[in-house]
């Protein structure tokens, strides 16, 4: 690799580094993926071939004509994508992007194995000798996890998009999980020692397609809405492997795209399981959801459900100095993210302060509310993170809950027999008065029952929350 090459690649890592950091913010997450995209372009230009020859020296017209191809294909895709997917089916579409990324990084991996394995084929096209141990297990790795990335994550859009209802277990499942495991890394093994010639090439195919396979079985016993977590995992995955084929074809970007995800990936998974208070082989292995309808019944809980109607509780808000308004997954689902901005905007007109406490794991991915808030136009200061709200929660004059359930469920706080024992919560049950919007009185994602529609000072206003907030909006206004 020329010297030019190797710098203009490390300013590359630069931009994706500079990316990842622009996009923690709400504020500066557009001009942090233009600038991740900028350097995933220069990249693009200035590609390299792994023997070292770049790609100016290699039919340059025909690379270049393959490239300009891809980036107009996925272009199309992407933003036909980035315009129609609902708000509602973006994990899908992470899932799907996520997992055809695994795929190419796979499929990178495996171009450069079978390439070396067969030099009677590829005859005068590299460099002579066996490929050694440092060049083959970054090919194996990446062709394994990239693989098992695609499929787990093309069974993980299937889940979401409901194809699949329940988690798919049986007996002795994580027992066949561990055997197909087993002899993935006994071929990996082998292979590492015998890397060329046709049985090599055997033995990889075997690999790859038993890796495809296994990301099926991961993936299958999963509850659906456990999804995200496993997502944002299988995103660390393509990232690994990305990294292992920058180290297979020397390419450094790669190295530091892939290193980049794949450590975002794993902080964001375990963030996410200590929001739920779940360990990670409880996400993989523990099937949450497969029991129960879900639905949960009024049985065993002390107190009476008391529901309201829009004027009244439109009266409490117009009246009240300080309202706290929770939104969960029942917003997302209604879409009612512009009436609550407009709600909230009616009631600062009358001199309430309005504030959203954000759960870290509401809704169905990670950053849900703060997405769609911003989408409405919620000022960003108005957002504050669970653990900065909670201690003022009972100087709160009215909690509005919007279609948030598990949230805000104080049997996380007070059961230990509760499956959310643990689970940190906004603590609406501490506010002066707690108004809850949702459809009926059935569970949310952990299928329990919730003591705070309970509570004396807790109404219910039962409805579609969209259509709740416009009768909402309607009848502050008319105060
Ligand atoms: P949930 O506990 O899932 O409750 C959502 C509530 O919204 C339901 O009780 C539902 O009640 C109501 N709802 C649905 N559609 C509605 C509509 N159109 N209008 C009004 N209400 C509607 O949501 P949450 O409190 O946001 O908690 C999220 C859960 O997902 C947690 O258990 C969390 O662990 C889990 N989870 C989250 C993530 C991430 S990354 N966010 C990942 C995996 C799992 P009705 O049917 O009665 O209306």
């Amino acid at each position: 690799m020329s010297s030019t090459v190797s710098i203009v690649l490390i300013g590359v890592a630069v931009l994706f580094i500079l990316g990842i950091k622009f996009l923690s913010s709400p504020k500066t997450a557009r001009v942090g993926n233009l600038i991740a995209a900028a350097g995933m372009l220069i990249g693009l230009i200035i590609l390299c071939k792994p023997d070292g020859a770049n790609i100016w020296s290699q039919g340059w017209t025909f690379n270049y004509t393959l490239i300009a191809i891809g980036i107009l294909v996925g272009l199309a895709i992407g933003a036909l994508g980035a315009y129609s997917v609902k708000m509602t089916a973006m994990p899908q579409m992470v899932a799907l992007f996520n997992g055809l990324g695994g795929g190419a990084a796979a499929l990178v991996a495996s171009l450069e194995f079978i390439h070396r394995a067969s030099p009677a084929k590829m005859a005068g096209t590299l460099p002579p000798g066996e490929p050694t141990a440092a060049l083959t297990i970054p090919m194996l790795f990446a062709t394994l996890i990239g693989s098992l990335s695609f499929s787990g994550s093309i069974i993980a859009y299937l889940k979401l998009e409901g194809k699949f209802e329940k988690p798919m277990t049986f007996p002795g499942q994580n027992f066949l999980n561990g055997l197909i495991l087993l002899a993935i890394i006994g071929l990996c093994g082998w292979l590492t020692f015998n890397a060329t010639g046709g049985d090599a090439v055997t033995a990889f195919i075997v690999m790859f397609s038993l890796a495809l396979f296994f990301g099926i079985a991961m993936v299958m016993p999963i509850g659906g809405a456990d999804m995200p977590v496993v997502i944002s995992l299988l995103n660390s995955f393509t990232g690994l492997a990305v990294a292992a084929d920058g180290f297979a074809i020397n390419n450094t970007a790669m190295i530091v795209a892939g290193t980049l995800v794949g450590s975002s990936g794993t902080l964001l998974t375990l963030l996410m399981c200590k929001a739920m208070n779940r360990p990670v082989t409880n996400v993989l292995f523990g099937a949450f959801g497969s029991g129960g309808s879900g639905k949960a019944g009024a049985g065993g809980v002390a107190g009476t459900v008391k529901p309201i109607q829009a004027d009244e509780a439109a009266v409490l808000l117009a009246y009240a100095q300080r309202v706290v308004v929770v939104p969960g997954y029942g917003m997302a689902v209604a879409q009612a993210q512009h009436q609550v901005r407009e709600l909230s905007e009616e009631l600062g007109k009358r001199g309430v302060e309005v504030q959203f406490a954000i759960h870290p794991v509401a809704g169905r991915m990670p950053g849900h509310m703060n997405v769609l808030l911003a989408e409405a136009n919620v000022p960003y200061d108005q957002l504050i993170e669970m653990e900065q709200i909670n201690p003022s929660m009972d100087r709160v004059d009215v909690c509005l809950v919007i279609g948030a359930n598990d949230v805000v469920n104080p049997a996380a706080r007070e059961d230990k027999s509760s499956p959310i024992y643990g689970m940190p919560i906004i603590d609406a049950d501490r506010c002066k008065s707690t108004i809850v919007m949702k459809r009926s009185m059935a569970a949310g994602f952990a299928g329990i029952e919730n003591h705070l529609f309970y509570k004396d000072n807790t109404r219910m206003l039962f409805g579609d929350a969209k259509a709740s907030l416009n009768a909402l909006v309607a009848a502050v206004k008319a105060n």
